[in-house]
């Protein structure tokens, strides 16, 4: 149901089976909740996140559109995160019914951000929760424009980990990686899995359609499966970054991990009238999961 967030946004309660639920803000299109069935916040959100636009919400999936990252000629990540969406009533129904929770949201760009990106178009998500308490984010892209348009996109999703120093990502081995610490130069993953000493901020390119992120100390792992993301965003803060982001505790760099699906090397072209689809769907499953069985 619709109801009032913080700071009295709207936002979007979806209650699945058993306890699950997920929670969106109009605001961003931002889901800044996740719960399985075991009633446990699955997403990071900082205590320090700010929910007064135009500022993006610290946590949760922040939606980079049309462009991720700083590189271009707009604010950093795009600017649909920062815009107000609408629930959309009019996209066909679902093709599955089974107690599945989901909502439609819409954003077609304004005036106002034609000046900034000149190019028209319909943006619809669902996110949606399934029977065992998965989340699924479906964005469907249409290009309204009379001209084609170029863009990157990310789903930038924050997990909320128990400890940093505990966790690993599998599935990235062998990969190459962009390095946005190093003015993004190309490396080659040497590791058979990931973990954390240090701030981490890489693009990995080619990425599977399943990536495994272990958490030994909750005993459980986040599964990230994509269809049309090809490449993957690993992303943590670590100390001295974290401390300098006001809208972000200075510790809570140590329970949170970010992993995108994301399309950033090659950038997506539509076509006038060529639609887009990407989709993320996440899981929780107990632990010693690898992803390659
Ligand atoms: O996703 C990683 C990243 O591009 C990092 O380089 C870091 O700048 C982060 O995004 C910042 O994102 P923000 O949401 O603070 O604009």
């Amino acid at each position: 149901e619709i109801c009032k967030g913080v700071n009295d946004l709207d936002k979007v309660v979806l209650r699945g089976l058993r306890g699950s639920s997920a929670e969106v803000y109009l605001y961003g299109c931002h889901v800044t909740s996740w719960k399985n069935n075991h009633d446990e916040e699955l997403l990071f959100l900082s205590s320090k996140a700010i929910f007064k636009p135009p500022k993006a919400i610290r946590g949760g999936i922040p939606i980079c559109f049309p462009q991720f990252g700083s590189h271009g000629n707009l604010e950093q990540h795009g600017f649909v995160r920062n815009r107000f969406w609408s629930i959309d009533s009019s996209p066909p129904p679902p093709t599955v019914s089974c107690n599945k929770a989901f909502v439609d949201l819409i954003f077609k760009p304004s005036e106002e951000d034609l000046k900034i990106w000149p190019y028209s178009y319909e943006f619809r998500l669902r996110i949606t929760i399934g029977p065992g308490g998965d989340l699924m984010l479906t964005s469907r892209i249409k290009n309204t424009d009379g001209r084609p348009f170029s863009f990157t996109f990310a789903y930038r999703t924050y997990f909320s980990i128990s400890d940093i120093s505990e966790v690993r990502i599998e599935g990235l081995e062998t990969l190459d990686y962009l390095d946005n610490l190093k003015s993004r130069e190309r490396f080659t993953e040497q590791c058979d899995a990931i973990t954390f000493e240090s701030e981490v901020d890489r693009i990995y390119l080619e990425t599977p359609t399943k990536i495994a992120i272990l958490d030994h100390e909750k005993k459980q792992t986040f599964v990230l499966r994509k269809d049309g993301l090809p490449d993957a965003v690993v992303w943590n803060p670590w100390e001295k970054k974290a401390k300098s982001m006001m809208d972000f505790g200075d510790d809570e760099y140590k329970h949170m991990l970010c992993v995108e699906a994301a399309a950033i090397e090659k950038a997506i072209t539509l076509k006038p009238g060529e639609e887009w689809k990407a989709r993320m769907y996440l899981s929780v499953v107990p632990s010693c999961y690898r992803s390659g069985q």
